[in-house]
């Protein structure tokens, strides 16, 4: 259907009353709702739907390059439009999960960036009050590539002084807070991250499972598979009309960089879900 600003969105909603919606601009997931109608992701109020710039906020994609470097910032994938190559029924009668996947592969923008052939699936759907997304990348070429990624993610906190980020304890991590580009080594050593100052940090092989708490009582989970690293970040007063409102905490494959061959492929996904952390 029509989103903002002309732009087109695909809409899922699962029988049991959770709902998503995905930008085809980018493949950025921009709400997933409970059936309460509680909305758990964030979008910024500088956001544009006109395909100037990338969507800032929901699920952006970073792909093929996380953060700054060789290419533009965090790469492509959320720049262009993805195309539908499948849907699961819709309105869904039997109750499967209402699914959409779509397609980025190359072409001459991209591959004056970056010189290779690629198909990127991108799998996003309900299974019941969760979110799940899934990234494929094939080799299409006739020779290796290799890339960084990451999903985004902007999660709606009450505040951000409320927010805390929990099974990062233990970890190393590479602190952008000070110098994005000479970022300090340290080890996480506190039993859930808090915010009192601008954050920008890349824990590297973090656990599958990672929780923001957002505040109210509930945390939403991060359950993912093949993601590696774990990048939280908030902008504190560089966003003045904003940080108090958001939390990114982003699946991330950075420390080490996926390698892919001719003919063969690197899947990622998580599942998200909202829990009660109240008692
Ligand atoms: O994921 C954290 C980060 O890479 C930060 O270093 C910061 O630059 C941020 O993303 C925002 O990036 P964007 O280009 O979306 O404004």
């Amino acid at each position: 259907k029509e989103g903002k600003s002309g732009s087109t969105v695909v809409a899922l909603k699962h029988a049991c009353g959770s709902s998503a919606e995905m930008y085809l601009f980018g493949a950025c997931v921009t709400s997933w709702k409970q059936p309460s109608g509680d909305e758990i992701l964030y979008v910024r109020p500088d956001a544009v739907f006109d395909k100037s710039k990338p969507i800032s906020g929901g699920v952006p994609h970073c792909f093929p390059q996380f953060g700054p470097g060789a290419m533009q910032q965090h790469g492509f994938a959320r720049n262009l439009d993805w195309a539908v190559s499948a849907t699961a029924a819709d309105p869904n009668p039997d109750e499967r999960d209402p699914t959409v996947e779509v397609v980025l592969t190359e072409s001459d923008y991209t591959t004056k960036m970056w010189p290779h052939k690629f198909k990127a699936v991108y799998t996003v759907s309900l299974h019941g009050e969760q979110l799940n997304c899934q990234l494929r990348v094939i080799n299409t070429d006739d020779k290796p590539f290799d890339f960084t990624a990451a999903l985004h993610t902007y999660i709606e906190v009450l505040s951000i002084d409320k927010a805390k980020v929990t099974g990062l304890k233990g970890l190393k991590y590479l602190c952008k807070a000070k110098d994005p580009k000479n970022p300090e080594d340290k080890v996480e050593d506190r039993d859930a991250v808090d915010f009192t100052g601008y954050t920008d940090s890349v824990y590297l092989n973090s656990p599958n499972h990672v929780e923001l708490e957002v505040g109210t009582g509930a945390a939403v989970a991060l359950d993912s598979s093949g993601w590696e690293d774990t990048v939280v970040w908030n902008p504190w007063h560089t966003m003045k009309d904003c940080y108090q409102s958001f939390c990114c905490v982003e699946n991330a494959k950075f420390g080490s960089a996926a390698k892919v061959g001719p003919g063969q492929s690197w899947t990622a996904s998580v599942s998200f879900s909202v829990v009660d952390v109240s008692k």
